[in-house]
């Protein structure tokens, strides 16, 4: 299938959304999104068709998004045993790029690691090792070890993938119709750029960190040559993007406190090393308003819908979440626990509907903490059973949805009076943006002081500190009693921002930034932005 011309949006409505240094940029370029997930994966299905599923998490669900506006090329790991038949019949007929059906106007390019060496990459450097340290999740007494196998993990899992992601890169870039703008997205890939630059020192290349970036202290729980090699390969980037100013000045604090040649300009936030400046700014992701409701209002949607009718009560509360750590969910059961202990008159009227997606299956602290939820959940629902049946009714408080359904969940965020976030720390959090926006009942959102939401949402949203579970039940009890004209001013408000603040706005602020670089170094080809 022939990919779309640059600069030419699916629905003919590029020209009316981008300004037009940005517009100019994308005619002139292909974006080459770097990430460990690819938008799709592909299955072989019992009659020998292949079928293509789409990817999970908020990485996907962004960059799927931000390539409707681009010619683009994905680079990423192949994930199935058919990702790697296609990738070898790809090697053999030395097709450099696959269209791919169900996303016209991007193309794949896969990076196919051997599995011992993605399992030291993905399952012991960059999850559990990377994530629990950017998350804070560590039991700092117990975790984490590195040990010789942490080392070796290190060295042949996470550098050498990272080395075949810069190999494909550069091969993606040769293959570009246009101008490449080399996107990398986050912590799996930080030291790709340092072996992108040895091959290709003239590519533009931006990097976005998704997650939270810790205080400078917290990293030193990992040896100083890893990080060190973390600081040089994001600095190996000409702009290096984070969710909220903190991280921001995170980074520039462990690039300090790590790298004393490096010269940190904190007013300008920019970093010198070794001769190369890198630009370090703050991009707060969000989502795409046009997209997010087209799937909401989707037939697989309204079915989902009708069918969850039945689990809503007199007040609803929903989490969505994938089943992970730092999403806190175990907390935020124990919370809705406490509410029902404090307003036995709640029993009977309200549900909580929980829609996680199983996540990371292979690392065992994931695997554990899916127990957890289980086990807290099977507990509540015993304890209020018993209570329910003295009053004469049958009453289940917690209906757990487990699965990969992500019209389900967006149609569930239509019909919550409460919505919890309550995440331990995360980079943004996309559900809360979501849920603002599909919501119909100006449901209220109780925000995670941890989450980069909060930084915009904060002020309308209900805010809990997370491992607060007393403070969370009580949000719970606000957020279910609130007077409806409070409710719908802050739920207009919540939905104001989220539209104005699209994905949109995300990446047209990345554009200008890389627009405004081009033009710097380069000024006959770009004109530069006002
Ligand atoms: C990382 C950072 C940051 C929900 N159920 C299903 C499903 N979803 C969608 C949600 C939402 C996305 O997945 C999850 O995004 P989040 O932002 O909430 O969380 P992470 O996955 O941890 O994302 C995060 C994000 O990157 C973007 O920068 O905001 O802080 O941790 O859109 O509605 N998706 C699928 N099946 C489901 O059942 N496929």
């Amino acid at each position: 299938m022939a990919h779309q011309r640059a600069g030419q949006h699916r629905d003919g409505q590029l020209d009316v959304q981008l300004p037009d240094y940005a517009r100019e940029l994308l005619e002139r370029s292909t974006l080459i999104i770097v990430s460990n997930r690819g938008p799709v994966e592909f299955h072989q299905t019992n009659d020998g068709e292949i079928a293509t599923k789409r990817g999970t998490g908020g990485v996907i669900t962004a960059m799927s998004a931000a390539a409707r506006f681009a010619d683009a090329i994905w680079v990423a790991c192949a994930m199935t045993p058919t990702d790697r038949v296609i990738a070898e019949e790809m090697r053999q007929r030395r097709e450099a790029l696959l269209t791919i059906p169900d996303l016209p106007g991007f193309r794949l390019r896969f990076v196919v690691p051997d599995t011992e060496a993605y399992r030291g990459y993905y399952n012991r450097i960059a999850n559990p090792l990377l994530w629990f340290l950017q998350h804070y999740l560590w039991d700092t007494p117990r975790a984490p070890d590195i040990d010789h196998e942490t080392w070796q993990a290190w060295h042949e899992g996470y550098v050498a993938v990272n080395r075949l992601f810069a190999e494909e890169v550069v091969a993606a870039a040769a293959a570009a119709p246009r101008d490449p703008i080399v996107l990398l997205q986050d912590y799996h890939l930080y030291l790709a750029p340092t072996f992108i630059r040895e091959l290709r020192p003239d590519l533009l290349l931006h990097h976005f960190v998704h997650i939270p970036w810790p205080d400078q202290d917290y990293w030193r729980l990992l040896p100083l040559p890893m990080r060190r090699a973390i600081c040089e390969g994001l600095l190996a980037n000409d702009i290096v993007g984070f969710q909220t100013p903190r991280h921001a000045r995170s980074f520039l604090n462990t690039v300090d406190a790590n790298l004393p040649e490096a010269e940190v300009d904190y007013r300008r936030r920019e970093v010198t090393y070794r001769g190369h400046t890198t630009r370090v700014r703050v991009y707060p992701i969000s989502i795409d308003p046009e997209l997010v409701r087209a799937v909401a209002e989707s037939e697989d949607a309204r079915r989902h819908r009708e069918h969850l009718e039945a689990f809503r009560n007199e007040y609803t509360i929903i989490r969505v979440d994938r089943a992970e750590p730092s999403k806190n969910v175990v907390r935020g059961f124990l919370a809705y626990d406490r509410l029902l202990e404090k307003h036995p008159e709640l029993i009977g009227r309200v549900n909580f509907l929980a829609f996680l997606v199983p996540t990371r299956m292979e690392v065992a602290e994931y695997i554990n903490y899916l127990d957890e939820i289980n086990a807290v959940v099977g507990r509540i629902n015993a304890k209020y059973a018993n209570a329910a049946e003295i009053e004469g009714i049958h009453w289940e408080p917690v209906h757990l949805f487990v699965g990969d359904d992500y019209p389900r969940a967006l149609a569930a965020m239509k019909f919550y009076d409460v919505l919890l976030v309550n995440a331990i720390f995360d980079g943004m959090n996309l559900v809360a943006k979501e849920g603002a926006l599909l919501n119909e009942r100006n449901g209220v959102l109780i925000l995670s002081e941890g989450a980069g939401a909060y930084q915009q949402l904060g002020q309308w949203a209900l805010t809990v500190s997370p491992t607060d579970i007393e403070g969370t039940a009580e949000a719970l009890w606000q957020g279910l009693i609130m007077p409806a004209a409070e409710r719908a001013w802050r739920a207009e408000q919540l939905r104001r921002h989220v539209v104005e603040h699209d994905l949109r706005r995300w990446l047209v602020d990345q554009l200008h930034d890389i627009a405004d670089l081009r033009a710097e170094r380069a000024p006959h080809r770009l004109i530069a932005p006002s």
